[in-house]
């Protein structure tokens, strides 16, 4: 136990001079239609580039950022770099496209996190709906009254709300059906490494039905 302690100690210090020497960068990840093979958007993911070029997986220091705080400056940096590339790709022609950024339950939570969203997309001249926010279920099916106040303070702006890691958390489905989110995305442990006839594969199908008849938009991670 000490020792994890320390190794997360460890970690914390590490992801202080990471991002005070701006060794976080986004990767950006396709979403395809697989109906055109269109690219429409793009999913911004947090990189970490260690001291020995190693690269520390998100999983490990997101949850660290969640604990010291730091995600809120961290998140707030992924959101503004994240649509100020969209309006250069936007500038350079490719203008159809949309970007999605992930939210930690930290930043959701925020009073101000609306207006922050607000700022963000005016510095940088995206359309509202351009931008996809993304939290994950878990986040989804906490404090009910504030997260659905939340979402629909963000439709209202225009920008789009998809639940990510979907499958993996506890959904009400009432509760589900209540909240005015865009899209579900299929959690990757039911879209990878199974064979057909697998139990996990018949996952996709019935989330799929789900989200349809929510009136919501599907994609597979
Ligand atoms: O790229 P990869 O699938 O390894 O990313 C794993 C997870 O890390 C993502 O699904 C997401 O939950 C988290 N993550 C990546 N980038 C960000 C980010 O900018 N903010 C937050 N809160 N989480 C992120
Ligand atoms: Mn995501």
């Amino acid at each position: 136990f000490g020792h994890e302690v320390r190794a997360r100690t460890r970690m914390l210090h590490a992801l202080r001079r990471a991002v005070a020497e701006d060794a976080l960068f986004l990767a950006y990840q396709p979403q395809i239609n697989l109906q055109t093979g269109e690219v429409f958007a793009l999913e911004a993911l947090m990189r970490w580039r260690g001291t020995h070029q190693q690269f520390v997986p998100p999983d490990q220091f997101i949850p660290i950022a969640e604990q010291s705080g730091m995600i809120t400056g961290m998140g707030a940096w992924a959101l503004s770099s994240a649509l100020y590339r969209l309006r250069q790709l936007h500038e350079q022609g490719y203008d159809q496209l949309s970007m999605a950024v992930n939210v930690s339950a930290i930043q959701f939570m925020a009073r101000d996190f609306v207006t922050d969203v607000m700022k963000a997309l005016d510095l940088s001249g995206v359309a509202p709906h351009h931008l996809e926010l993304e939290i994950t279920e878990s986040v989804a099916m906490q404090d009910p009254a504030h997260i659905q106040a939340m979402m629909q303070r963000l439709k209202a702006l225009g920008v789009r709300v998809a639940i990510d890691d979907f499958g993996t958390g506890f959904s009400s489905l009432s509760y589900l059906d209540k909240l005015p989110a865009d899209r579900l995305k299929i959690d990757r442990s039911f879209i990878r490494h199974h064979s057909p006839d697998s139990d996990q594969h018949r996952i996709a199908p019935m989330i799929i039905g789900l989200a349809h008849s929510l009136g919501m938009r599907v994609i597979a991670e």
